[in-house]
């Protein structure tokens, strides 16, 4: 027979003392950990209260084809009230990734053919690859003046600007020229805030921000300061490109970026493409900078590995013959080598829906309302889901073998991730020309950890050297 709901084992009935226990592990910054240790204790599925949230957690593949079965049209996860705090707080609209219902659904609806339909992969590609080439030649700047005909280096900066100068071509059709040896100091400042922004974030999971904000508390105003910079240099990049539309409505046979795109299209509000924009511009540059950044360090970890996949660019460069479009389609185990460092360093700690109507999940009766968190870094480590879950192999991800519900990090169905389309072809752009030009070597074979500031980051900076072919 089911379960009922109140046998789901776990800590979930004293959130006060578990709130305590989170402190003192500092479960802040290993959250992930916390999962994996919770899953090991309690088996496939626990009940756990943390602060004022309360989640049921699973783990499985097969649990997270439920799960999504049952996520109805107008699929929720958590709210992050701080990001809908500051909204509130000036004013502001939500954009696609905070709003919800119908709402969502129709602005989602037209973003996706903007955004992540595949029609549109052939525009976005032209400009990405432009930024792809222009960041091997400044590599190869630095490789000249370090005057060692090689350049250590943590990555990390160059790709935040690399990441930037990639969505803002796509989203506005026009450089922002991050790659240039001077740049613009609002750029570097809206990298900084969106850093910022992520790291007062996570403490604001467990602690109210309308709390924080009434006591005045350094957090809730760092969290404050970092939106504003964000929301300023967005509106500056849309002011320009409004501007520009208006003087010079005709189109010019070239595709205008997504923004130009929205306006001409006209069926959304100004102030709803604003909000979307703006999201779209803050969740294009840590998160695909930081996974190529983990990509580099585990093909230098790999150098057969590394080969091997550089063998495979330099075919298919050659059969697609100068069309770049073509040549995505003929690079399985580069797309498997961004899964595997996905499955292995995700960006989402988690996945979470609220459920719409009640559910079984390991034999344990789950009402509609609740909130289901998939442990995407537990599971991705997972002896029992993948094979040697220590072991970097992209080619677990080639067609033979089955990846059914494995295949997450990007989210799952109609509310996945909606700049998927863009941060898959910048990150394969970037690792055909780098891989194309450059060789990556790791001095020390130190395990780097992963640690939480809402996205996962490498704990400590990972040095790289790279070296012309
Ligand atoms: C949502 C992962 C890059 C914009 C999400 C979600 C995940 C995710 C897991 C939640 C999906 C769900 O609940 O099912 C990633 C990963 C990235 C990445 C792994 C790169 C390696 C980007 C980029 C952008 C972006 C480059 C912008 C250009 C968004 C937005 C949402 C979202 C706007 C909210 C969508 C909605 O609520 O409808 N992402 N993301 N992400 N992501 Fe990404
Ligand atoms: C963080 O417990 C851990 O893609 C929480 O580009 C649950 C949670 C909820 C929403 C997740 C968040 C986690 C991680 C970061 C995500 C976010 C949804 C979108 C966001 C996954 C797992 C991200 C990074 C977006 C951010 C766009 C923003 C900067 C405008």
């Amino acid at each position: 027979a089911v379960q009922p709901f109140s046998e789901i084992p776990g800590q979930w009935k004293n959130s006060v003392a578990n709130l305590y226990t989170f402190w003192k592990m500092d479960g802040l910054r290993n959250i992930h950990r916390i999962m994996v240790h919770n899953f090991n204790m309690h088996g496939p599925i626990y009940r756990e209260k943390v602060g004022y949230y309360e989640s049921v957690n699973i783990i499985k593949p097969e649990d997270a084809a439920v799960l999504f079965k049952a996520e109805g049209h107008y699929p929720k996860r958590l709210r992050v009230e701080a990001w809908t705090s500051y909204r509130d707080y000036r004013n502001r609209k939500y954009g696609v990734l905070l709003k919800d219902g119908e709402d969502w659904k129709s602005n989602r609806i037209i973003l996706n053919k903007e955004v992540i339909s595949p029609k549109m992969q052939g525009n976005f590609v032209p400009l990405l690859d432009e930024v792809g080439q222009d960041f091997v030649a400044r590599v190869y700047k630095k490789i000249e003046r370090s005057g060692q005909n090689e350049w250590t280096t943590d990555l990390s900066h160059e790709l935040f600007k690399y990441a930037l100068e990639s969505v803002s071509h796509v989203l506005y059709g026009e450089r922002l020229g991050l790659l240039l040896d001077y740049i613009d100091p609002d750029a570097q400042h809206f990298i900084d805030c969106i850093t910022l922004m992520f790291k007062t974030t996570s403490p604001m999971l467990y602690l109210p921000p309308a709390l924080l904000r009434h006591t005045g508390a350094r957090i809730w105003k760092d969290h404050v300061e970092a939106w504003d910079g964000i929301f300023n240099q967005a509106d500056r990049c849309i002011q320009s490109i409004y501007r520009q539309l208006r003087k010079n409505p005709e189109a010019s046979g070239k595709y205008p970026g997504v923004l130009a795109s929205l306006l001409m299209l006209d069926k959304l509000s100004i102030e709803d493409i604003k909000a979307s924009i703006t999201e779209l511009m803050a969740g294009g540059v840590d998160t695909t900078s930081i996974t190529l950044l983990w990509t580099l360090y585990e093909l230098a970890r790999h150098p057969d590995l590394q080969e091997e996949i550089r063998a495979e660019i330099s075919a298919a460069r050659i059969a697609s013959k100068g069309d770049v479009v073509q040549m995505l389609k003929m690079v399985p185990l580069l797309k498997g080598a961004l899964k595997e460092t996905l499955r292995l360093h995700p960006v989402a700690v988690s996945l979470q829906r609220y459920i719409t109507e009640d559910i079984v999940l390991q034999n344990y009766h789950i009402p509609a309302g609740t909130l289901v968190q998939l442990g995407l870094y537990a599971m991705g480590r997972d002896h029992r889901i993948f094979p040697h879950p220590e072991q970097y192999r992209p080619s677990r991800w080639l067609r033979s073998q089955s990846h059914y519900f494995r295949s997450l990090s990007f989210g799952f169905g109609p509310r996945q991730c909606l700049g998927r389309r863009i941060a898959e072809t910048e990150m394969q752009l970037f690792l055909i020309h780098m891989l194309e030009n450059f060789r990556f070597e790791k001095q020390r074979q130190v395990e780097v950890r992963s640690t939480f500031e809402l996205i996962l980051l490498p704990e400590k900076p990972i040095m790289l050297t790279i070296k012309p072919r």
